[in-house]
């Protein structure tokens, strides 16, 4: 297997608005994650990914760019990026910014002109359609409720977004659009980023002709109409070109991770594949998914099968492609709450997470609070909301008749906003997130689960992921060693090797809330990592430990 920086390197999400605050506004920004670098280096992560920091009127927390070369004023000045950039890679940081080109704000300069006239030279620039019958041209829906067309006076005619009616969608199938992006791509490395995160990119190639879409398997790619964009045909098309003209052109090592939602394993080797040249990574949340369950749906995530699908990929995905390994970002409830709303083994399964992402083939993805074992928390009412998601979805479930408590129910069920309440740095009032009124409600349970305090206590979540983050840089077989399951015909309890040069590690973890026998007996072998201080002969309620199986261990 080919051996690259990014697939030695553990990397950290940020989202800028919730990390941490310099100035006391209630906002997370750029000064703040400055002040935090030393925290980030301590940790053990080497590579920051930070959610979009451009201008933006925030309709979506700054997924809806309005100027792709501009800081957003309230996270701070091009002068402190530059500052942030150059004191992460002083302590062998580097940064990914966050890509957003599906779509621009709707106060984009080029829509602003794109909505003007239909001789505009930036009209195609955006997707623009003629009303059929008098109504949108197809019944594709918007991932944020209602339909994927909004009606535009001024012409009177659709555009095309797929997500909030202020994230109008790129068209990609114009040559002019994609050198912008491309142009704007190059200003940013040469500013000295270290990489991409490319925001939903598997879904910047729409069928041409847009056709109508099958409500059946709308239903279960989560919006209709999704068949025709989410896997399109110009797809490897645009990511190679975009490779050749800029990341992949050789002056530097780049690293890219598409946000590809719904593409299977198969589709995902033909985007990231070493020899390709398209992406170096894609995001995949198969494993985060239920049949039969949405997001919002009031139900537990079952371990055992998130991890078979996880496995699935460490077999299938060949050596010429490498896994991305995360179970949190900024779009989904905390996992420790999905897991065990009950809050009881907490502690537990934030660390069984984190030796999965620390032993497994892939690069881990620790997202912000992570690490703190930051759980969910409760909207005591949609003044407490934040998300336009949630916020339209509430609006939705009212209007069709549900009563007002019944829904906010079901927003606490699966609101993004859980993901996004404010990095809990200590037991002060502001959680040492901010001295000023933070933009939104912090976690009640910052007195007990903060940074700080968990500093002190040797076995808590905060300390056992660096130590699980310092035994995956210290011993290679953990990242690039061969994978084998081990007794794989038990569903409770998972069992792997991960084997280098003569060295072998041995992972053993109950995937359940109740006692386990072992399936397989690691006698002779050394117990490196555990989440539980006592040994018995049988496995505790999410127990994860890790072993030496055969030749050195370091750290
Ligand atoms: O939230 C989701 C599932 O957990 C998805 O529907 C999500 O909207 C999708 O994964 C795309 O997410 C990305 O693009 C959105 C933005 O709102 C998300 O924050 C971003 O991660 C539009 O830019
Ligand atoms: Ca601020």
């Amino acid at each position: 297997m080919k051996k690259n920086w990014w697939k030695e390197s553990i990397v950290y999400q940020i989202y800028p608005k919730s990390f941490n605050d310099s100035n006391g506004d209630g906002i997370g920004d750029i000064r703040g994650i400055i002040e935090k670098l030393d925290y980030l280096k301590e940790l053990g992560v080497n590579v920051l990914w930070i959610s979009p920091m451009l201008e933006s009127p925030q309709d979506d927390n700054g997924y809806d760019i309005s100027d792709y070369r501009r800081i957003y004023k309230d996270y701070g000045t091009m002068q402190d990026y530059e500052e942030l950039l150059f004191q992460a890679h002083e302590r062998g940081i580097k940064v990914l910014m966050d890509l957003v080109v599906n779509h621009t704000s709707d106060e984009h300069q080029w829509f602003l002109e794109s909505k003007k006239s239909k001789d505009n030279p930036y009209r195609d620039y955006y997707i623009w359609k003629n009303p059929v019958n008098g109504k949108e041209p197809n019944n594709w829906g918007g991932a944020f409720g209602g339909s994927a067309w909004e009606y535009d006076n001024e012409t009177q005619m659709y555009y095309l977004h797929l997500f909030s009616k202020k994230q109008p969608d790129l068209n990609w199938e114009n040559e002019k659009v994609r050198q912008e992006v491309y142009d704007m791509m190059k200003f940013w490395c040469d500013k000295g980023i270290d990489g991409f995160r490319m925001d939903v990119i598997n879904f910047i190639s729409k069928w041409p002709s847009l056709p109508d879409g099958d409500p059946v398997v709308g239903k279960t790619l989560g919006f209709c109409g999704a068949e025709f964009y989410f896997y399109g045909p110009c797809l490897h098309a645009y990511l190679h070109e975009m490779n050749r003209n800029c990341f992949g052109r050789g002056d530097k090592e780049y690293v890219t991770v598409g946000e590809c939602g719904g593409l299977g394993i198969e589709t995902a080797k033909l985007t990231t594949a070493d020899t390709r040249q398209e992406l170096s990574m894609v995001f995949n949340f198969d494993h985060l998914d239920n049949p039969g369950h949405m997001r919002f749906d009031e139900y537990q995530y079952d371990l055992r099968k998130a991890v078979k699908t996880i496995l699935k990929w460490q077999v299938e995905y060949t050596n010429h492609c490498w896994p991305t390994l995360l179970f949190e970002n900024h779009d989904n409830p905390r996992v420790t709450s999905k897991v065990d709303p009950t809050d009881t083994y907490t502690s537990e399964i934030a660390k069984l997470c984190a030796v999965l992402e620390m032993t497994l083939k892939g690069s881990p993805f620790v997202y912000q609070g992570q690490e703190l074992g930051m759980t969910n928390t409760h909207f005591d009412s949609m003044d407490d909301v934040r998300d336009v998601e949630s916020i339209n979805f509430y609006n939705k479930l009212v209007a069709k008749g549900k009563k007002p408590e019944k829904a906010l129910r079901i927003i606490n069920g699966g609101s993004r906003d859980h993901g996004r309440t404010p990095m809990q740095w200590t037991a002060e009032p502001g959680a040492g997130f901010t001295d000023g009124t933070p933009w939104i409600g912090i976690n009640k349970n910052a007195v007990r689960v903060n940074a700080a305090d968990e500093a002190k206590v040797p076995d808590s979540v905060l300390n056992d992921f660096k130590r699980l983050i310092a035994l995956r840089h210290a011993n290679p077989a953990l990242v690039y060693g061969d994978f084998t399951q081990l007794c794989p015909e038990n569903k409770n309890v998972v069992c792997y090797k991960r084997t280098l040069d003569g060295n072998t590690f041995f992972v053993e973890l109950n995937l359940t809330g109740e006692r386990q026998n072992r399936p397989y007996d690691p006698v002779g072998f050394q117990r490196l990592y555990s989440n539980y201080h006592d040994h018995r002969d049988v496995l505790m309620p999410f127990e994860a430990n890790v072993y030496l199986a055969e030749g050195e261990a370091k750290a």
